[in-house]
């Protein structure tokens, strides 16, 4: 019997979570519980870290998962080298379901940056409308550029002061789409846009508007991972599911 985990959060793992559960087979879809209210998902779900590497070890045996699917963000790097020395331990087989990084296109003003680090560095200067479009986890790292005015796009409503003086917080999920992040830039007057190569299409209006606004974009590149067995589609995924030896794990 098939039984996948899944290692969700990501618009790609939902569609993925949409078609093993098409295809009547027993997964489960993991969240993190980052927020308050994620969205339902048409396999049973569960929410919560696994208590590190042991913890998940422990999890793939007590509910028999035969197959490990790591369809969380590039960001999300512990969960990804957690997910691959569990699987190796547990002798369950791995797959990544990865999305490409964006690359820019004619009309767009990207500086690449290597991580968050450098993503600071690339905003010291004189006081400027930053969208920082990362979410709330790493805001801090920001707390010392305190000349700039900044737009904040949260899932939740942030439940205490935010680190950074002079901000302004949407509250809002996405995907989202190009005319909404225009709309709001403009009514914004920003000046510069802050992202994670975060890929796939749910987080690229910004960056699509950023082109039509003619604004750089301060891009920040993926964490390394550890390797693994990736694939690209779903399709490669199901494939994989029935036959994990074909992708030689
Ligand atoms: C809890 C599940 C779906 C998945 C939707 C994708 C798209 C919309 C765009 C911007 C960038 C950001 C952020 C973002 C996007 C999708 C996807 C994606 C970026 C939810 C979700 C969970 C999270 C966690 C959350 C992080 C935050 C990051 C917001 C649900 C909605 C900025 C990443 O407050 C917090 O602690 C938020 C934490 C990790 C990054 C950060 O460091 O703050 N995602 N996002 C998942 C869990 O608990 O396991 O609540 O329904 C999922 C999605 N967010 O099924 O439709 O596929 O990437 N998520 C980034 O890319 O920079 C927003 O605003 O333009
Ligand atoms: P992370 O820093 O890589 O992971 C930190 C810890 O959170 C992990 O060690 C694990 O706890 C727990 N965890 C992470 N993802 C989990 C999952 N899907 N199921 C169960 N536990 C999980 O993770 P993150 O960057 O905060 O991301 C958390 C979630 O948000 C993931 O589902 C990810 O796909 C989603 N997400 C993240 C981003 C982003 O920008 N980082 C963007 C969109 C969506 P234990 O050690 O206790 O097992």
């Amino acid at each position: 019997m098939i039984r996948p985990l899944i290692l969700g959060g990501t618009t790609e793992a939902g569609r993925l979570a949409q078609a093993v559960a098409d295809a009547g087979i027993a997964g489960i879809y993991s969240y993190a519980g980052r927020t308050a209210a994620p969205k339902a998902q048409p396999l049973p779900m569960r929410v919560g870290g696994f208590g590190g590497i042991d913890g998940l070890v422990d999890y793939l045996g007590a509910e028999g998962i035969t197959h490990l699917i790591d369809a969380t963000h590039p960001f999300a790097a512990s969960m990804s080298a957690h997910a691959v020395e569990a699987a190796r331990r547990a002798g369950v087989p791995l797959i990544a379901f990865e999305r490409a990084p964006w690359t820019p296109g004619p009309g767009d003003d990207w500086r690449s940056v290597p991580d968050m680090a450098g993503a600071v560095a690339a905003l010291d200067g004189p006081r400027r409308r930053v969208f920082l479009a990362i979410g709330r986890q790493h805001l801090d790292a920001f707390a010392g550029l305190s000349q700039h005015r900044y737009l904040l796009r949260l899932v939740d409503a942030p439940d205490g002061p935010l680190p950074l003086a002079d901000a302004v917080a949407v509250v809002d999920r996405g995907p989202f789409t190009l005319a909404g992040d225009r709309t709001l830039m403009e009514a914004q007057d920003i000046e510069v846009v802050v992202a994670k190569n975060a890929g796939g299409d749910g987080a690229r209006a910004k960056l699509d508007a950023a082109r039509t606004l003619r604004l750089p974009v301060i891009m920040i590149e993926r964490p390394a991972v550890a390797p693994r067995p990736t694939a690209g589609t779903i399709e490669a995924i199901l494939d994989w599911l029935h036959h994990p030896a074909d992708l030689g794990v």
